[in-house]
């Protein structure tokens, strides 16, 4: 009872409501891994009814949660096919955030970005789950339609810490384009664009779904502002071994805006992006 009526009062939407749901993140219940909170909020009434009715047959969900796309599946396309984010997205990003939850069970859940600065020191089922959903949350986000991606633009911030540390652009592209070769980043990982804490930007790579957040895995923190997926489940479907095609064609895909925005977080807060989920 406690719980329905701490769901009714979130979607009625009063202040305190807010406050008091926000701290009972782990116990409020949600109908599916793709019905999020958000969603029911989001939906009005019918969903009020629903969300109530499952308070009552859905065993309590955990803290994180898949967020949804901000675009459908096959809006990437063709840099990216609409059945390789469906399966990557409902699949391997739903099985990172059910096991994250089932680690954490129990035991607090704290924010993301502090999950990740603890992620070793937690133990491999959350560094490798909670990695996953950082890291997989954080891609989504900076991605748009190619049309879109070209009218995105860096910031003039940005683009003269991409200056100071690449020279270019382009210079930066083709660095990170070797960087995420299969001969630099063997087997499953990711390549990154982080900030320093002063701001000064390089180039990292990280195993499996370890990422710069996380104490221990390269020589300081660093704070991720674009990341590339480049395990094979991310390419595979359409680009078979051709890593290299994948990373170039990943590039109509970003959106710069975004990537921009992540830079100035990161400077104003030396601190990681927050993200969705
Ligand atoms: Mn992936």
């Amino acid at each position: 009872m406690i719980k329905s009526l701490s769901l009714f009062s979130l979607l009625a939407g009063t202040a305190t409501a807010w406050t008091s749901s926000l701290s009972m993140k782990a116990d409020i219940p949600v109908a599916s891994t793709t019905s999020s909170r958000r969603d029911l909020f989001a939906k009005g009434g019918a969903a009020v009814a629903a969300g109530l009715a499952a308070v009552t047959t859905i065993a309590p969900a955990n803290a994180y949660e898949v967020p949804d796309l901000l675009y459908p599946f096959e809006a990437l396309e063709p840099s990216i096919d609409a059945p390789t984010m469906k399966i990557h997205h409902d699949k391997h990003h739903a099985t990172y955030v059910a096991n994250l939850n089932k680690a954490l069970e129990g035991k607090p859940q704290p924010p993301i970005l502090d999950l990740m600065a603890n992620a070793l020191e937690a133990g491999p089922a959350v560094r490798n789950n909670g990695g996953g959903h950082y890291n997989h949350a954080f891609f989504w986000d900076e991605m748009t339609t190619p049309d879109k991606s070209k009218k995105t633009q860096v910031s003039k911030q940005l683009e003269s810490a991409i200056n100071k540390a690449f020279g270019s652009m382009d210079e930066m592209k083709k660095q990170f384009e070797a960087r995420a070769a299969p001969g630099a980043l063997f087997g499953s990982g990711w390549v990154w664009v982080v900030a320093d804490n002063n701001g000064d930007l390089k180039l990292v790579g990280t195993p499996n779904q370890d990422n710069p957040l996380m104490k221990g895995v390269l020589d300081s923190i660093y704070f991720p502002i674009l990341g590339l997926d480049v395990w094979e489940h991310a390419y595979y479907l359409k680009y078979q071994n051709r890593r290299p095609e994948y990373v170039s064609a990943w590039w109509n895909v970003v959106d710069w805006n975004k990537v921009s925005d992540n830079y100035d977080v990161v400077v104003k807060n030396h601190a990681g992006v927050p993200v969705r989920g």
